[in-house]
């Protein structure tokens, strides 16, 4: 087997009408670009895992040292019998807060939310048997879409938002996703996320550059995700990894670069031309200050009721109140 023996794999069946339409819209515009979410096959989400554990990527362990010295005590202040988690992953940090509650002496109710189907239902067996307490309703959403939450959910409930995924939305979608989680908030809930903080640009393009090629590896993974999802025939060894820092618009763009002059087959959409040196644009990832919050959560009718960051100022957590 190659390293990329799912190009062109035949096992796709029907393809996800959403998921054409999106994908020929964004490959049809002047810059083409591609929904992150299409990361997040179940290899995508393993790669994600890598990612969290380079040394160059520097948001997952500042925001697990904040989540260890404040969970502790601010599970028991606020009472937290339920947590409903948005793009949950491995929900590897969440279990500082789930242990917080348990030891508070609650079992209380999970309900991580993610659209990597595979990897939520092997997150959700694994917290089961390592939380027996605590019950565990994992959904499989598209947190930019309505979705149903389970019937009977205890209230205060905390609604976490970690990682700095919120960086991954363009502003008014991020300020759409808010907005929906405000409106499902009850006045005693608390919303809590993880934020990517402004720095030294140089830092932050080195987390997306790493030595080792991972996070190449997790943007590559999207062109073969279309391939098993929809019979396309990218072959990713033809496209580069790029990641620079938009110092106007203040965030990290990931490229996809094709490195020859080409046309991609997509059934359903036809034949997608790249000319060398055109790109995908594949993700975006804002970078935060304390005052673009404020007013990403204000458009949202929320506020902001702490603000925590590491002694180095590189991540922050906030906890957000219903205004
Ligand atoms: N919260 C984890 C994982 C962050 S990675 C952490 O902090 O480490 C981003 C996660 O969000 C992935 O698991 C991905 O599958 C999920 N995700 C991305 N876009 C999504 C969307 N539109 N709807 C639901 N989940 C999404
Ligand atoms: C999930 N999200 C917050 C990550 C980020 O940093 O924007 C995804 C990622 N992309 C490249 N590396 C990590």
């Amino acid at each position: 087997m190659t390293k990329w023996a799912r190009i062109s794999s035949p096992a796709y069946r029907q393809p996800n009408p959403r998921m054409l339409a999106e994908v020929a819209a964004g490959l049809s515009a002047p810059q083409k670009e591609l929904p992150p979410k299409y990361f997040y096959d179940h290899r995508g989400s393993e790669l994600f895992e890598e990612i969290t554990r380079l040394p160059e990527y520097y948001p997952t362990r500042t925001e697990r040292a904040l989540l260890e010295g404040w969970m502790p005590t601010l599970v028991p202040e606020l009472g937290t019998r339920a947590l409903i988690e948005l793009g949950a992953g491995s929900a590897e940090k969440s279990r500082i807060i789930l242990s917080a509650m348990r030891e508070w002496g609650n079992g209380g109710v999970y309900v991580p939310i993610d659209v990597s189907s595979s990897f939520l239902n092997q997150t959700a067996g694994r917290l089961r048997r390592e939380y027996p307490g605590l019950r565990v309703e994992p959904l499989v959403a598209d947190i930019t879409d309505d979705f149903t939450l389970p019937h009977g959910l205890p209230h205060p409930a905390l609604y976490a938002f970690l990682g700095g995924t919120i960086g991954n939305f363009y502003p008014p979608a991020a300020i759409r996703l808010l907005r929906r989680v405000r409106l499902a908030m009850e006045p005693s809930d608390r919303f809590l996320m993880g934020v990517d903080l402004r720095k030294d640009i140089r830092r932050v393009e080195a987390a997306y550059n790493d030595a080792q090629g991972v996070t190449a590896a997790f943007n590559r993974n999207m062109l073969l995700v279309l391939n098993h999802e929809l019979g396309a025939n990218f072959d990713p060894a033809t496209f580069e990894h790029r990641a620079f820092y938009e110092t106007v618009t203040h965030r990290i763009e990931m490229h996809l670069v094709s490195k020859i002059d080409q046309d991609v087959r997509i059934p359903g959409i036809g034949l997608v031309p790249f000319v060398a040196g055109e790109s995908i644009r594949t993700e975006i990832s804002c970078k935060h200050d304390r005052g673009s919050v404020t007013e990403l959560f204000a458009a949202a009718g929320l506020r902001i009721e702490t603000w925590k960051t590491d002694p180095e100022a590189l991540f922050a957590l906030v906890v957000g109140a219903t205004a």
